[in-house]
């Protein structure tokens, strides 16, 4: 084929193929290389590694092959003015049949070595190195740092996550909170199938399954609201599985635990109460506890203990505000299409008062 006879794309095509990949990252830094703690450093550490060794390999293979090219076609030039092989003066199909170089002088009698050390022990360096580094790298998910300073169990439901700090006598859902600068302990389970836990700002994925407790240590190095997801599907509201780590200052930590740790908050007037005696009697109570007031079947859903201390609401699927959250109540089903809450058919004076008294759960 001759060359002008190749289509070239459009430089319009090449341009808007190039922008590609900025608009799937949508021009932003995605979490996992902007880590926030020691863990994810680490692995971010190996993501450049890894991508500065594909990039040079790459320019160099671009920066051959370019080369390869330009002396092909200036070889079949020489040919077409000469009628033949410029350099040992045969015909000029002597190549493919169609025109093209039988050789490439620069590489004759150096093609072995070439491809030995190029193609070989080149490529054989890099990739051990590689695999040494990342792992090594990967013991980040091994090794238990010096100071831990508690543990918290996570167990992965379908779709929401129950969050239990035996130490402080805490149990909540999707929404982990830690103290900044120390290293916590988190046992992983699951109640159904296989989940993963991903905060990717602080640390890798790490499988949730069942029938076995998975350790994973995390630690945030800067106060902050950390974005966390189930990163194995796991079913037909997986998308909406996520989850918040929020790491404070100590101080805020502690007074964050006392508080979880305690009962729920008594109704201040007399539309909370009548609330809470809905809640009591309805099907509400036999899936969700509210301490001193229900005991909901063990993982049947969120412990509602505090939910009005909760930024979101059925695992970040809502912002937690009144409206969101009668919303919710109403249309389980209509928000969340699979998730394990049935509408519960509540009365509509009756409904005002649930979310009153829900609402106050503070
Ligand atoms: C069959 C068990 C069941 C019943 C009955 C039930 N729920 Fe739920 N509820 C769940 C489950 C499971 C979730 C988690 C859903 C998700 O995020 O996928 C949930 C989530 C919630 C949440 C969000 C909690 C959070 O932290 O995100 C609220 C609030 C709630 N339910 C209130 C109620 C109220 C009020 C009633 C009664 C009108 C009720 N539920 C009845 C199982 C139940
Ligand atoms: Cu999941």
């Amino acid at each position: 084929m001759k060359m002008s006879q190749v289509r070239v794309p459009s430089r319009k095509a090449a341009a808007a193929l190039l922008s590609l990949p900025l608009l799937l990252t949508g021009c932003e830094m995605p979490f996992a290389l902007d880590p926030r703690g020691p863990a994810a450093a680490e692995i971010a550490g190996i993501w450049w590694l890894l991508f500065w060794t594909a990039t040079v390999v790459s320019m160099i293979v671009f920066a051959l092959l370019g080369v390869a090219i330009v002396r092909a076609r200036a070889i079949a030039r020489e040919q077409d003015a000469a009628g033949g092989d410029p350099r040992e003066g045969k015909p000029a199909d002597v190549g493919d049949g169609h025109g093209a170089p039988a050789r490439v002088s620069w590489l004759e009698g150096r093609t072995t070595g070439f491809v030995i050390i190029g193609g070989g022990i080149i490529p054989g360096v890099i990739l051990i190195a590689t695999t040494f580094m990342t792992l090594s790298g990967l013991a980040v998910f091994d090794t238990p740092p010096e100071d831990v300073a508690f543990t918290v169990t996570v167990r992965g439901h379908m779709f929401w996550w129950e969050i239990e700090y035996p130490d402080h006598g805490v149990v909540t859902a999707n929404e982990m909170h830690i103290p900044v600068g120390q290293s916590v302990r988190v046992e992983l389970e699951s109640a159904d199938v296989i989940h993963s836990f991903w905060v990717p700002q602080l640390h890798g994925k790490l499988e949730m399954v069942p029938g076995r407790t998975n350790v994973i240590y995390i630690q945030a190095d800067e106060a902050g609201v950390y974005f966390g997801k189930c990163a194995e599907f796991c079913g037909q509201q997986h998308a909406n599985m996520e989850f918040l780590v929020i790491a404070e200052p100590e101080g805020d930590f502690e007074a964050w635990a006392e508080r979880q740790a305690e009962d729920a908050p008594e109704p201040t007037d007399a539309l909370a109460e009548r609330g809470r005696d809905v809640f009591v009697d309805s099907q509400c109570a036999l899936c969700h506890t509210i301490r001193g007031v229900s005991t909901g079947a063990p993982g049947a859903g969120p412990d509602l203990t505090h939910l009005g201390t909760r930024r979101t609401l059925a695992a970040r699927t809502l912002v937690n505000v009144r409206g969101n959250l009668g919303g919710w109540i109403l249309d389980p089903q209509g928000i969340k299409p699979g998730s394990r809450m049935p509408a519960v058919n509540v009365p509509s004076e009756d409904f005002i008062a649930l979310l009153e008294y829900l609402d106050g759960l503070r």
